[in-house]
């Protein structure tokens, strides 16, 4: 049990600490946590910048992989060229990106011609995964291009959706044939969004477009077809590491029927993305479960931190006063 000095220590060296994370805002991406554990693994064909000619797009391999950073080897030359990346870094490309964007490609030393079909044919190797690169994920998806996603106001189906806009890294969900009031904002690492084929793969229903002429045998080539569209590419999603909330977990949650109000919650339940919140003294009938990302939880200091009161939970005296509400 620590003394109340050591105590006392213990929470100035919190505040610090939290002091610390509002001043040093990430500069970039490296600086933040990676969401998930990386794929790449040891063998995997990819392309990637050498860092001694930052001009140049070569062949690589991944040599050696440790937490979520890679060491690529230059394919052909000698080991000592080997080079150190973060698995998130934009140096790295998958396999037919330069020819898709008008980049030369440096081949393997001694080849002179290079396809890449051939090379993994003859080299008995695998590329790596365009999902893998989750930094060059955002800019592939585009206003028109088809997918699969969760009707997030009749959870229980999957339906026919589009790409109705984009914005930054984050892209509109139109349900086909249906209103506007269905659509949301996501983006990419997105939980309730699926590629094309997701519900065959997974033998669950998909929700064919509203007035389909034959809604129970929905088939994507023709639909693309009639709708002269495109499925929105594999890479374009990157589904999130499920939260890290845990039953208990005391949190700073704007009230429901109340938005003015933030009030002092627990977390009583947990899936992988959504939390379940009680308002801390109030009867579980307004519990309610909501997406783990929703910008309305924050965590404990924030309303201090950020200059707004913080409703304490009713009938508790030694805190102080709430605001009135
Ligand atoms: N029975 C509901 C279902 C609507 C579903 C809309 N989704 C697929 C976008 C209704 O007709 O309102």
């Amino acid at each position: 049990r620590p003394s109340l000095k050591k105590r006392k220590h213990l929470s100035d060296v919190c505040l610090i600490l939290s002091d610390l994370s509002l001043s040093l805002l990430p500069d970039s991406q490296s600086q933040t946590f990676p969401s998930r554990k990386t794929g790449f693994k040891v063998g995997m064909k990819l392309e990637g910048i050498d860092p001694m000619h930052p001009s140049m797009f070569c062949v690589v391999t991944v040599a050696e992989v440790i937490g979520c950073r890679l060491r690529l080897h230059i394919d052909g030359y000698s080991e000592c060229y080997d080079f150190w990346v973060n698995a998130d870094s934009p140096n790295i490309r998958p396999a037919g990106w330069c020819k898709e964007h008008n980049h030369k490609l440096h081949p393997p030393k001694g080849k002179k011609q290079f396809d890449w079909q051939q090379y993994l044919q003859s080299t008995d190797s695998q590329s790596a995964p365009p999902a893998l690169f989750t930094c060059c994920t955002g800019v592939s998806i585009q206003v028109g291009m088809k997918l699969e996603a969760v009707d997030r106001k009749n959870p229980g189906l999957v339906c026919v959706a589009s790409v109705a806009d984009v914005i930054d890294d984050r892209f509109l969900v139109h349900f086909d044939n249906w209103d506007d009031t269905y659509d949301y904002w996501c983006d990419s690492s997105s939980p309730y969004i699926h590629p094309v084929g997701w519900c065959e793969e997974q033998g669950r229903p998909l929700t064919a477009p509203q007035g389909h002429p034959n809604p129970e045998n929905f088939v994507w080539e023709e639909y693309l077809q009639e709708t002269s569209s495109t499925a929105a590419p594999i890479s374009a999603f990157t589904l999130r590491a499920p939260h890290g909330f845990q039953v208990n977990h005391k949190l700073e949650a704007v009230d429901r029927r109340n938005p003015m109000l933030i009030r002092v919650a627990t977390v009583t339940d947990t899936e992988d993305y959504r939390v379940k919140i009680h308002y801390d003294g109030w009867s579980t009938q307004f519990d309610l479960w909501c997406d783990s990302d929703l910008c309305d939880l924050h965590p404990v200091g924030w309303c201090q931190r950020t200059g707004h009161p913080l409703e304490p939970p009713p009938g508790l005296s030694h805190l102080p006063s709430p605001s009135q509400g």
